[in-house]
């Protein structure tokens, strides 16, 4: 059987970006492969931090995550294995410093900091552990991991190459839309957990009524016709691909002939998308506990699952 891996971190609040780009294709997933999932919180420690807040919000966004529909899979918090922490370090110790510091991600980031912590630099190395520690084959992200999944696969065949055959070379899968949703407020940014301004960011939490009053404000071109051409009119393009990923199938620009007309398809077709994710986690919520004991025992079958690969790579590496 085919097994995918994917991880969300715990930065922030989920976005409509995260749901299109890679929770929603999990989803879909769970019907034909063997799923496994984890709430990334040892990510979350790679940028500033409150304690308290990344407690809260590691056990919120597994609850969304559920509420999403991953319910038919291993779903877990990576920090609760110790195996992610480990096969990071020797994949920090099959990585160089110079691809590491090549990451758009980490330079992006890091450019926005005074104080870069050093986990910045080896997330990506984190991440393919997480990755290469299940075996996955396929891995559902967003287009803006692309290049970490392109380095995930270079440490696998690097490690195999140097050590033997120890781990399966992954790929990632995209979703047919919105792989990359881009700010409603800065049509030419992504839409990102973390990002300083509200207003151009959908949080799968928001109330429907401001869900339509983010889309109605979205920022468009000066013109009036409404066509697919991500270079010439990103705000524009991005509402036709929300819609389609909302809707399931392409949207067909020729048929509105106003910017107002798709602005609101495209608040009701995402409010409708958002509505039962939100009734869901109401219902999740009323019962935390049963959350823990999930929680709980999903990380002690991770645990069970992974043994057997972090000794093999602990042996191929040299390790007594
Ligand atoms: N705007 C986006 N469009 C499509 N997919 C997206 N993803 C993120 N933003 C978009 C995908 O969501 C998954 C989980 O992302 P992550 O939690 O690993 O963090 P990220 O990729 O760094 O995304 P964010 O939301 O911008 O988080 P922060 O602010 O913490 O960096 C991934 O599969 C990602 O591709």
């Amino acid at each position: 059987t085919t097994r995918v891996f994917s991880a969300f971190q715990a930065t922030g609040r989920l976005t409509l970006g995260n749901y299109l780009g890679a929770i929603l294709p999990a989803v879909r997933l769970q019907d034909e492969a063997d799923c496994v999932y984890a709430v990334a919180d040892l990510h979350a420690l790679t940028v500033k931090h409150d304690p308290a807040a990344l407690r809260t919000r590691t056990r919120e966004v597994a609850a969304l995550l559920l509420a999403c529909g991953l319910d038919r899979s291993l779903l877990y918090l990576q920090s609760r294995v110790p195996a992610h922490t480990e096969l990071s370090y020797l994949l920090e110790s099959t990585a160089y410093e110079g691809e590491m510091r090549r990451m758009i991600q980490f330079k992006e980031k890091a450019a926005a900091q005074k104080e870069v912590r050093l986990s910045l630099l080896t997330y990506p190395a984190l991440m393919a552990a997480d990755i290469l520690l299940h075996r996955a084959d396929l891995v559902p992200v967003g287009d803006d991991q692309r290049q970490h999944l392109e380095l995930t696969r270079d440490l696998a065949l690097r490690f195999n190459h140097l050590y033997g055959e120890t781990f399966v070379v992954p790929r990632a899968v995209h979703p047919r839309f919105a792989a990359r949703v881009m700010d409603l407020a800065v049509p030419t940014a992504k839409m990102s957990k973390s990002s300083a301004s509200d207003a151009g960011t959908i949080h799968l939490l928001d109330p429907p009524a401001d869900v339509r009053r983010k889309i109605m404000r979205a920022v468009t071109d000066s013109g009036t016709e409404v066509r697919h051409d991500p270079a010439a009119k990103p705000g524009i393009s991005n509402l036709l691909d929300l819609l389609a990923a909302c809707s399931g199938r392409p949207a067909e620009p020729s048929s509105y002939g106003s910017y107002g007309a798709l602005k609101k398809d495209v608040a009701e077709a995402v409010a409708e998308t958002l509505a039962p994710i939100r009734e869901r986690f109401g219902l999740l919520c009323a019962d935390p506990a049963e959350l823990d004991r999930l929680l709980e025992t999903a990380a002690t079958e991770a645990i069970e699952r992974t043994s057997g690969l972090l000794a093999a790579a602990r042996q191929a590496i040299g390790l007594a």
